[in-house]
């Protein structure tokens, strides 16, 4: 075991059956230092999507937690990543964010990589080296790439259950948004900006939080007047139609607020009338296909995060990456998230709808931006940091529905995929590695969250 695996109770970290996490899971090292080996070295994570590397020669570079990555396509169409560092004397290799190259040359001493990672040209290889240097020992380290829906992940881990299964559950949905509509794409290059706060305080929030929606999003939901403006203030308790909450064995969950996927797009704003028009004429395609229950995912707001920290507002055109920096700090990268067949004119205008609601200095991220970080700083506070975090509301309410997959959350305002996220969370921190895990009986999770 490692170091830091037995220097943490896991167990101590998350009582499932009762909603509880431990304050401490935003602040101290270790866990981090654990978190970073079971978490962020064996699930997906998200790299780039198709319409940002559409040619050969395409790359972009980014984050696998606190790796440093390069994403390239190749001659055949495929996609590759590697640690972005040289294997000479470990120098970053690419220094721009996005880009076309043949192949990739170290600014230290000029060591060269071709975009399939192989190391081609070394300085002065036959005089220096004289035939020593066996150049196929050092390539590139190649990461694991898998893609669904033009969305492509990497992982550490070999034994990792395929993309597929890993999104399990959620895919059904998803599949609502990003395919059965006629695809998705990302709209880059990615803002980029730095939060205070531990990055599962974000993670968390998008993949369960209705409850904050209307009190600390008052201001910002009555200056935009979009369907979500009513519940402004909490003046009036929502009913138990206006949404629902979904949550998945890996981990990854959504809140649904139906018929509200143009809440936050101002509804005097170009963005807002093109974007209701378009719900208006594609909803009724989607209710034929897919039958009224199932077909009013389309239309509806989802926000959700993918396990670990990949997160999105369906509906708002943000898809967000949480990059960890430490235990308390995070860079946030945000994509804009259009569906393929909308109009130029209309993708245009939600792009800016988006930025200027949740894009990095958007009204609403700047709402929630000092909760992420006062959650995270105020344990500075040891009394603070041997705390207790709650996330009991709707505890009990859940239930099994045929029609649709994973664990529901049956009032729109609870906080039943939190509680996903942390049982996952606590059950990946804790497993020798993922072999252990799969082969728990795959309902037990839901037996766990049920409570039955
Ligand atoms: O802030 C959020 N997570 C949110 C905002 C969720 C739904 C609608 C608007
Ligand atoms: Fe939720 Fe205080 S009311 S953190
Ligand atoms: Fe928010």
């Amino acid at each position: 075991m490692s170091t830091n695996r037995t220097q943490v109770d896991v167990e101590s970290l998350v009582d499932v059956k009762n909603g509880i996490q431990a304050k401490r899971i935003f602040w101290d090292q270790q866990i981090y230092d654990l978190e970073i080996e079971q978490i962020f070295g064996k699930c997906w994570q998200f790299l780039t999507h198709d319409s940002l590397i559409p040619n050969p020669g395409d790359f972009t570079t980014g984050y696998m937690a606190e790796d440093e990555v390069i994403v390239t396509r190749q001659d055949d169409g495929s996609v590759k990543a590697f640690l972005n560092v040289c294997t000479h004397r470990g120098a970053r290799l690419v220094a721009a964010e996005a880009g076309n190259a043949r192949a990739f040359s170290c600014t230290y001493h000029g060591w060269s990589f071709g975009m399939d990672g192989a190391l081609k040209v070394v300085p002065m290889e036959e005089e220096l080296y004289r035939g020593s240097l066996d150049k196929s020992k050092f390539g590139l380290r190649e990461i694991r790439v898998e893609s669904y829906r033009g969305l492509y992940y990497g992982n550490f881990d070999a034994q990792a259950p395929s993309l597929n299964d890993y999104l399990g559950d959620v895919k059904f949905y998803l599949d609502i948004w990003m395919d059965i509509n006629g695809g998705i794409e990302l709209v880059g290059p990615p803002s980029r900006s730095l939060l205070n706060c531990n990055w599962k305080t974000p993670a968390e929030n998008f993949v369960g939080d209705t409850y904050h929606v209307g009190w600390t999003h008052l201001a910002s939901l009555m200056a935009l007047g979009g369907e979500l403006a009513a519940i402004g203030g909490n003046e009036a308790p929502p009913n138990e139609g206006l949404g629902m909450q979904v949550t998945s064995r890996f981990g990854h969950g959504f809140g649904v607020l139906w018929d509200a996927a143009p809440a936050v797009h101002a509804i005097n704003s170009k963005a807002g009338t093109l974007y209701r028009e378009w719900f208006a004429s594609r909803k009724p395609k989607m209710v034929e296909k897919l039958g009224a229950k199932v077909g009013r995912i389309y239309g509806s707001h989802l926000n959700g995060t993918v396990f670990p920290n990949n997160s999105y507002l369906l509906g708002t055109n943000t898809f967000k990456l949480w990059v960890p920096r430490g235990p308390h700090q995070i860079e946030v990268f945000t994509w804009a998230i259009v569906e393929k067949e909308m109009p130029a004119e209309l993708k245009n205008a939600v792009v800016s709808g988006m930025n200027s609601t949740f894009g990095s200095a958007g009204m609403l991220e700047a709402d929630d931006s000092d909760n992420m970080e006062t959650m995270t700083q105020n344990n500075r506070g040891r009394m603070t940091r041997e705390g207790k975090l709650n996330s009991q509301l709707g505890l009990g309410f859940h239930k099994l529905d045929p029609d649709f997959p994973g664990v529901i959350g049956q009032s729109a305002i609870g906080e039943t995929s939190y509680r996903g996220f942390y049982r996952a969370y606590k059950e990946i921190m804790g497993a020798d590695n993922w072999k252990a895990i799969l082969k728990l009986d795959p309902d037990a999770w839901k037996h766990e969250l049920i409570g039955q």
